[in-house]
């Protein structure tokens, strides 16, 4: 019998558990304990250490996340394969999260709540949308779906990747070689990247000071990609118009982050595109099943690459 141990920390187990029973009924699912019997296959989220040195005969470690960066800086048993989470419903809440910030920010629709509030009634000049482009940093299974869902509002959509892809209305820039193009035919720029060496510290004041005037940074990927100090400098001197930031270097973010106070950026906690348990279990299950038959699954990261 296929033996499936269960370790997500800030994861109410339960459901999870009754969960991946009713989808692999052959299987035996437990929540891990220290010192319990190895596995085959385990489901984590941001394990201890310890869980992997108790696990010496994994051969799948399926990650509810589509980020893996927390788990490949762990020692993992050699010959398991990393399985991270392709969008199980992550890309439709990535796509709504990013277009309600591009919007809110070409429509001046913060200005106009803060109006309201006020008992204002204040017209603004609309923007120009040919004049509004919105560049996304890494077109993956997220930001493939967020470029394609801006096209819809007619905004000029720029992507940018380590590979050249083919996505209708993107205008598509690749590697190194392209990176400062891009950058300056953007002014919205929505980072999407994987955290891994070559990203990490990706959104400075180089990078940054690249966008065109007014620009506006969206970082729902992950918090080490931006340098905190070299955003604020950058709105601080009005070069950049403000930013939408849903991940952190440190999170929960403290208190004491100079973010909270700064009326320019915009703060969610971590929640742009929620995990979801049915999708992913039904993912997780269905990947299980097929190498349980000796097929190829997707979604393998390959940790030179780091995703
Ligand atoms: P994918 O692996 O599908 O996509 C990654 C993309 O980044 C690919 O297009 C890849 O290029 C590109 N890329 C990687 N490295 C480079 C580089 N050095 N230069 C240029 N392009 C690069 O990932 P997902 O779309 O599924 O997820 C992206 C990230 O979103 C996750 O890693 C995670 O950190 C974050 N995330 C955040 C969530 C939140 O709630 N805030 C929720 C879920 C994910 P290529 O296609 O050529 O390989
Ligand atoms: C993820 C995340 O990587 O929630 O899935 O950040």
């Amino acid at each position: 019998m296929i033996k499936i141990t269960f370790c997500c920390t800030g994861t109410e187990p339960a459901p999870w558990l009754a969960g991946l029973r009713a989808a692999l009924p052959q299987a035996q699912v437990e929540l891990w304990q220290p010192g319990t019997t190895p596995a085959d296959y385990a489901v984590v989220w941001a394990p201890p250490q310890q869980f992997f040195d108790e696990q010496p005969k994994l051969k799948g470690i399926f990650n509810i996340g589509a980020g893996v960066d927390a788990l490949l800086r762990l020692r993992l048993p050699p010959q398991a394969a990393v399985v991270r989470l392709e969008d199980a419903g992550m890309a439709v809440q990535m796509a709504e999260y990013v277009s309600q910030a591009v919007i809110r920010n070409f429509r001046d629709l913060e200005t106009y709540a803060a109006d309201a509030r006020a008992g204002h009634w204040t017209y603004y000049k609309p923007r120009q949308r040919n004049e509004f482009s919105v560049g996304v940093m890494g077109l993956g299974v997220l930001g493939a779906r967020v470029a394609q869902a801006l096209t819809h509002f007619e905004f000029p959509v720029n992507g940018w990747s380590r590979s050249s892809k083919a996505l209708g209305g993107v205008r598509h820039f690749v590697g190194a070689a392209q990176f400062h193009d891009f950058l300056a035919n953007s002014r919205v720029l929505v980072n999407l990247l994987p955290l891994t060496p070559e990203t990490v510290n990706i959104l400075n004041r180089d990078t940054l000071s690249r966008l065109q005037p007014g620009g506006y940074v969206i970082n729902v990927a992950r918090g080490a990609h931006l340098v905190d100090e070299d955003l604020l400098e950058l709105i601080k001197s009005c070069h950049l118009s403000g930013a939408t930031l849903d991940v952190f270097r440190t999170e929960p973010l403290r208190p004491e982050h100079p973010f909270w106070r700064e009326p320019k950026i915009t703060l969610t906690p971590h929640t742009s595109a929620r995990t979801l348990r049915a999708d992913s279990i039904a993912q997780i299950a269905d990947k299980i099943a097929a190498l349980g038959r000796g097929e190829k699954i997707a979604g393998i990261v390959d940790a030179a690459r780091g995703y």
